[in-house]
């Protein structure tokens, strides 16, 4: 989604020597790589587009992976992107010499180049938990993100560990589907219910015929979702927040009857601590006949299925890890190394951090899109990489124009907004006491403890004096 999109804006700007290095096959980034049953984005998907290329035909509010990767594939193809992306071309290194970046690939090709975007995701990386036995498990299991079409689920007995976004919208899809449905829970979500009505063929031809209407719906959802959000996950004690938990509450009382599953399935900690999961569907697959919640810790897998702390053996054919993936690694495992021989890892410890998420010291000329501290979570992360793209263009038309040779954000600047980012985090619901993936090792939540808003306003044009350039050699 962003390496597209930095493509369109590159050539917009008039820049035309650039070329998309992409590690995979095919294009479309965790719309490509996830491909389980339920998937669908809990973003609105008339938010979740690029502004430049409004979609009319969008079939639901929150609409099917699939359409979504149609979507990127098609916009990528409208815009010429396609032909310049370099397929089957893994990056591995990455350094920075005499004035320029010497990339290194897998295949054993180098490139050298003025500038680097990085534009790799943040939920790129699949976590593997390591549970005890979990190699001789006689079925079949995978990770989420790696479905594995070729097993099939009708019909037969399906095991699912974690309980995050993917895992919810993997039950309530395949339940109905399957012999049995045993989902092993380590804790339990708050679910804020997310109504997906389709989109009437008389409203997408309004969207088709007038472009305006779209325009209008984006503006509407934008006040009505994004901004839900954005002001209250920020403020721990907020109104909003408050609406939020009162919601969530309600919907887990409404909709599951069985006292005991209820308390089993109740949350110990504050809603959207965690990222919080949007979706209709899954208290009532939980509650099928064939569905069974597993709340006992896991002991190990064995061939048969996966046996619990209490000795039970919960049999199996297909076991699928929905256990989420490693947000912190960013642009690793690919080596980076800056001025002077410093490397991402040493810039990076204790923990990842930049300057307004895009520049860091030492690493002139290279430009992250949804870095660090990029306001992740219930928005559009497109219309965070389209103000991440629009800055980072600054930053390059700046060395074309001055003449200079580089350009980095200052220690002191960066510094200085990592210090306002934490004293701000105090405030937010991330840091009220729940495990999470936005949390880094220290527990400082890895994203934006601002609102939306001020992130558009603060990423509007950078604060020169916040970046060192240095002449052309
Ligand atoms: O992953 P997660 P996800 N034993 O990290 C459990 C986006 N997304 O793939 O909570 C047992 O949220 C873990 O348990 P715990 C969205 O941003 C968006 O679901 O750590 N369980 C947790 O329940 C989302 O937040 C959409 O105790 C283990 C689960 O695995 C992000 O992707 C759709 C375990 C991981 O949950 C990630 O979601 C889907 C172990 N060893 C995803 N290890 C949209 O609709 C981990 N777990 C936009």
């Amino acid at each position: 989604m962003s390496g597209i999109l930095a493509g369109i804006r590159l050539r917009e700007a008039g820049i035309d020597d650039f070329v998309i290095y992409e590690k995979a096959h095919d294009l479309g980034g965790t719309w490509r790589d996830n491909t389980y049953p339920g998937l669908a984005c809990d973003v609105p998907s008339h938010v979740y587009s690029y502004s430049f290329a409004p979609n009319p035909e969008w079939s639901r509010r929150f609409s099917p992976g699939p359409e979504i990767h149609r979507y990127l594939t098609r916009t990528a193809e409208e815009h010429g992107i396609r032909e310049r992306i370099v397929f089957d071309r893994e990056a591995t290194a990455c350094s920075y010499q005499d004035g320029r970046w010497q990339l290194e690939f897998a295949d054993g090709s180098r490139d050298s180049v003025d500038f680097v975007i990085t534009a790799v995701g943040v939920l790129h990386h699949p976590n593997m938990p390591e549970i005890e036995g979990a190699a001789s498990f006689e079925g079949a299991l995978f990770h989420s993100a790696r479905w594995d079409h070729s097993v099939p689920i009708e019909g037969r007995r399906v095991g699912v560990i974690g309980t995050g976004s993917t895992a919810v919208q993997i039950v309530s899809a395949i339940t109905e589907k399957v012999e049995t449905l045993t989902l092993f829970q380590r804790t339990a979500q708050w679910i804020m219910p997310g109504q997906n009505p389709a989109y009437s063929e008389d409203e997408k031809q309004r969207y088709r015929e007038d472009p305006a209407a779209i325009d209008h719906l984006r503006t509407e959802l934008d006040l009505s979702f994004t901004r839900q959000f954005s002001d209250a996950l920020i403020g721990s004690e907020s109104p909003g927040m408050k609406r939020i938990e009162e919601m969530t509450r309600q919907h887990l009382e409404a909709k599951v009857l069985d006292p005991e599953l209820r308390d089993r399935l109740r949350p110990d900690y504050r809603a959207a601590c965690k990222r919080l999961v949007v979706a209709d569907g899954f208290y009532e697959a939980i509650q099928q006949p064939n569905a069974a919640l597993v709340t006992e810790e896991i002991e190990c897998i064995e061939p048969a299925g996966v046996r619990t702390r209490d000795g039970v053996l919960h049999e199996l054919d297909v076991l699928v890890f929905a256990t989420g993936f490693r947000a912190h690694d960013f642009m690793r495992p690919m080596r980076i190394t800056g001025r002077a021989g410093k490397t991402l890892d040493e810039a990076w410890d204790p923990t990842p951090r930049a300057y307004r998420s895009v520049s860091m010291p030492d690493f002139p000329n290279f430009f992250m899109i949804v870095g660090p501290h990029s306001p992740v979570g219930n928005f559009s992360l497109i219309e965070i990489s389209e103000i991440q793209v629009g800055y980072i263009l600054k930053l390059i038309e700046r060395v074309r124009e001055s003449g200079s040779g580089e350009i980095c954000a200052r220690p002191e600047a960066t510094d200085r907004f990592n210090a306002s980012i934490r004293e701000a985090m105090k405030g937010t619901i991330w840091v009220t006491g729940c495990n999470s993936w936005y949390l880094d090792a220290n527990g400082i939540p890895a994203t934006w403890p601002f609102t939306v808003q001020t992130f558009r306003d603060e990423m509007a044009e950078p604060d020169w004096a916040d970046f060192e350039t240095i002449p052309a050699a």
